[in-house]
């Protein structure tokens, strides 16, 4: 199915965080606030959208760590599944739905389209010899090998990698090879397993490539690599005691390779979702409807399987299935200089944050920085200094400044501002914020978050300026009438503020919207009564202070945590 230009509702998802352990800034700037701004800006333009998410819970990292717990695979993602999923509200993600591949609602949808692409014979099967521990009676994932390194000759290197010299190896390459868990001999053994050939799709695939011009260059870029070489047949199967498994007869003991039924999970938490609204078969409206929309957010080590294997796989099955219009992919955040490292644990955890700080700076701090082009850093020097100075000084003070000031001479009613009290001054501030508000749609329109968060600091600052140059508190002393309609003047760029901030600082911006008190729902149509004037004579709310300053004591404790990490692993 093509994909349509004009559309009438857009699905957003973003990657499935792997159930194995906490969410972290790098995980939030790449595949989780982007998607959360875009979707919180189509809600409030009133359009219908959908946003999807979950925890990717099979897989090979999952069952190493429950056995290190020892735990089971399920205990931990039901644990780690209620971690991520409340660290997520705390930070104001808005997902419509937050599934978990290992439900049932997954098993049944995956299942159901394995046998699709199965039974119309694209899929291909291949014997490969694999090592098995005849001490545990079961095939080994490359992870649960250890041996001697055949390149550097030191012990303890794993059957994908060898952490001394940095190879990556295959672990029939490995001198004595061992099960990491007993260190048990291993031997070869033959396995079969299904494999989709993806080079069958690759004209169809190339074709799609070339009809997204407006793609990011990165992404289009690592697609145009793959392209360079016949792209090679992907395991849609393996052998694991945790997973889906694969619904043909003699096949115990083997699942879905996880690449294979990750993203189908995107299905299957939209149509948990649609069960949920009493209407099962609603799911069909965003995946096989022409005119629906779907967007993937994802880190930049997603690429492959959003914006060629999962199309591929949708292509294949015969119901009319969409596939990604868009796959804006982020490069990588760092942190004070030096790339994340979760198993050194220098990385800023969203529950420890959570602890400490509110939502907004974080999320204003990491949109003001996302990778979008190039990898980006995060200091929380940088972090104190964009609480402080912008959403504090640039926007947090000018909304005090005013409420306080219309509630302390205007008795908290928007005072008498009109038409023939304009001067050059209010015409160019106001027009200067109107076009900035159109600019900021636009780049959102294009995914283009930062720069959209540019153009918001921007109109920030010419309602500072407007303020101090048009010096309501110098007129209240001589021109009371003129003070007050510098106020109305300002309370409409305020409410073009609080659009622009909205999907970006959605806490603060809530309470903005009612202090303003605009009557309809800020996430269902806010945008059209925020394009609209407000009148003189509005009773407004009480403010308070909406981003508290920080001081460096807070923040330096964070500093010397990750200064540790750093000299523990040095
Ligand atoms: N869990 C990898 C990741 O979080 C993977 C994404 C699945 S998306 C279907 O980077
Ligand atoms: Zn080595």
């Amino acid at each position: 199915m093509s994909q349509s230009p004009s559309f009438r509702r857009t699905l957003v998802t973003s990657a499935l965080p792997y159930a194995n352990g906490e969410i972290h800034l790098g995980h939030l700037a790449g595949a989780y606030l982007p998607a959360d701004i875009y979707v919180r800006f189509l809600r409030m333009r009133g359009e219908e959208v959908l946003y999807i998410c979950g925890t990717d819970e099979y897989g090979v990292p999952i069952t190493l760590t429950a056995e290190k717990q020892g735990i089971t695979p399920k205990e931990l993602v039901d644990r780690n599944y209620e971690s991520i999923r409340n660290s997520f509200e705390g930070f104001g993600m808005s997902f419509d739905n937050f599934s978990q591949t290992s439900r049932d609602i997954h098993a049944e949808t995956s299942q159901a389209f394995f046998l699709d692409l199965y039974e119309q014979g694209l899929l291909k099967q291949k014997t490969t010899n694999q090592f098995y521990s005849p001490s545990q009676a079961r095939f080994l994932a490359d992870r649960y090998i250890e041996g001697t390194c055949p390149k550097c000759s030191s012990e303890g290197a794993r059957g994908d990698q060898c952490e001394s010299c940095g190879s990556s190896l295959d672990p029939t390459e490995l001198i004595d090879p061992r099960n990491v868990l007993d260190n048990s001999p291993l031997e070869l053994r033959e396995t079969t397993h299904w494999f989709l050939p993806l080079a069958a799709w690759q004209p169809r695939l190339e074709e799609y490539l070339e009809s997204h011009p407006e793609w990011k260059e990165n992404v289009k870029q690592y697609c145009k690599s793959w392209f360079g070489d016949e792209l090679a047949d992907r395991a849609a199967t393996r052998d694991l005691g945790w997973g889906v498994p694969v619904p043909l007869p003699d096949h115990e003991g083997k699942v879905f390779y996880v690449w294979f039924e990750a993203p189908i999970g995107y299905i299957s938490a939209t149509r948990e979702w649609a069960a949920g609204q009493g209407d099962p078969e609603a799911w069909r409206r965003w995946w096989q409807d022409d005119e629906t929309r779907l967007i993937h957010f994802i880190g930049k080590d997603n690429v492959f399987f959003h914006a060629l294997m999962f199309p591929a796989m949708l292509m294949a099955h015969r119901e009319n299935y969409i596939y990604a219009d868009n796959v804006p992919a982020n490069e990588f955040l760092n942190l004070e200089g030096q790339k994340l490292s979760t198993s050194r644990n220098f990385a800023v955890w969203l529950p420890e944050y959570l602890e400490k700080f509110q939502a907004d700076p974080l999320r204003y701090t990491l949109a003001r920085n996302l990778p979008e082009t190039r990898d980006m850093n995060f200091t929380w020097e940088g972090f104190l200094a964009r609480n402080n100075n912008e959403l504090g000084n640039n926007f947090g003070n000018l909304i005090n400044r005013v409420f306080t000031f219309v509630h302390k001479y205007f008795e908290g009613t928007v005072p008498e501002w009109n038409e023939e009290m304009m001067e050059e001054i209010d015409r160019a501030a106001l027009a200067e914020v109107a076009a900035d508000l159109k600019k900021y749609a636009e780049h959102l329109e294009r995914f283009e978050i930062k720069a959209a968060m540019e153009v918001c600091f921007h109109a920030g600052q010419v309602g500072n300026r407007y303020f101090d140059e048009s010096a309501p508190f110098r007129s209240r002393k001589t021109d009371l009438v003129r003070c007050g309609h510098s106020l109305g003047v300002i309370l409409q760029i305020l409410r073009q503020l609080a659009l622009m901030l909205a999907p970006v600082v959605p806490f603060g911006m809530e309470k903005l919207w009612s202090w303003l008190g605009m009557e309809t729902d800020l996430w269902n149509g806010g945008w059209q009564e925020g394009q609209r004037e407000i009148p003189a004579g509005r009773v407004l709310g009480k403010p308070e202070i909406l981003f508290p300053r920080l001081e460096q004591e807070q923040i330096q404790a964070e500093i010397d945590r990750l200064r540790g990490m750093l000299e523990d692993g040095s």
